[in-house]
Order: C-alpha cells, then sequence, then structure tokens
C-alpha cells in the first residue's frame, strides 16, 4: 500500500492542559512520520471556515467558539492508510464511546472537548493540508 497524507489539530483544551506532548507521542508510535507542525491560533473565520461544513449544525457556534479560545498545534502527519489509521488512535467523536488507548478517551472531556481533530478522508485531508500548510513547508 503505499504512503497517504492526513492532518490533524490538537485543539486548544488540549494544549492546554499540557497534554500535547504525550498525544504526538502516541501519533508517533502509531507509525506517522511528521511532514509539518506548527502552533498558530486559530481567528473566528478561519474557524467558522475550517468547520464550514458543520455550519448548519446546533453544536456550530459551540465549536467556533471552543476552536478559538486558545493555541493549538496542527501537524501534517504521513503513514501507510494514513486518514483511517489516525481515526484509530484519536477514537470516537464523543469519547464516551472511544475505545481504550485511543486518545479521546485518556484525554477528552466531552463530544465537543475532545482534544484531537482529524481528517475523515484523502480529499479533504488534502483540503485540510492545503487550509494549514503550503507545499513548500511539506518536507
Ligand atoms: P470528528 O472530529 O470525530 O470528525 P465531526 O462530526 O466531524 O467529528 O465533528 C467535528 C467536531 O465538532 C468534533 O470533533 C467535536 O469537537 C464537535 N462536535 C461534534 N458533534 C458534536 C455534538 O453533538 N455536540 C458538540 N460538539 C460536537
Ligand atoms: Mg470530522
Amino acid at each position: 500500500m503505499s504512503l497517504e497524507r492526513t492532518f490533524s489539530i490538537i485543539k486548544p483544551d488540549a494544549v492546554a492542559a499540557g497534554q500535547a506532548g504525550e498525544i504526538l507521542a502516541m501519533i508517533q508510535q502509531a507509525g506517522f512520520r511528521m511532514l509539518g507542525l506548527r502552533m498558530t491560533r486559530l481567528s473566528e473565520a478561519q474557524a467558522q471556515a475550517f468547520y464550514a461544513v458543520h455550519r448548519e449544525r446546533p453544536f456550530f457556534a459551540g465549536l467556533v467558539k471552543f476552536m478559538t479560545e486558545g493555541p493549538i498545534i496542527v501537524m501534517a502527519l504521513e503513514r501507510e492508510d494514513a486518514v483511517r489509521k489516525l481515526r484509530e488512535v484519536m477514537g470516537a467523536t464523543n469519547p464516551a464511546n472511544a475505545a481504550e488507548g485511543t486518545v479521546r478517551k485518556r484525554f477528552a472531556a466531552n463530544i465537543e472537548r475532545n482534544c484531537i481533530h482529524g481528517s475523515d478522508a484523502p480529499e479533504t485531508a488534502e483540503v485540510e493540508l492545503r487550509f494549514f500548510f503550503s507545499t513548500a513547508e511539506l518536507i
């Protein structure tokens, strides 16, 4: 199988709680290579644009508020079957349903404040990578 890229965010809750190092270690132990990594903070307009697919959902305003409350860490990741593997490392959106040993099971407080984002398909991953990284930044 060929290498695939995916995009991930360590969300403001996990960065503020000092969990970024452990989450990065879990991602690396799962065999991902880091192509790009940066700390940043989303503006309201950026968070709305990034999550535009959810703009009609009842949780959209709360999600934008949460994602802009503090610094995040954005990452470009590579491995075989990267999109599906990262979602395995993350665990279910609602930590109550997340499998043992996943990031969300270990660290997430609830369905909104769930510590980590991962792209849901290779096509989405390319759009999300482009949102945060230029070609020259991905090594
Ligand atoms: P995912 O992050 O597991 O792909 P999505 O359904 O794409 O989940 O939702 C994006 C983000 O929106 C979630 O990670 C979570 O932070 C938030 N979210 C999703 N569903 C709910 C909900 O029912 N209530 C509050 N926040 C939610
Ligand atoms: Mg999603």
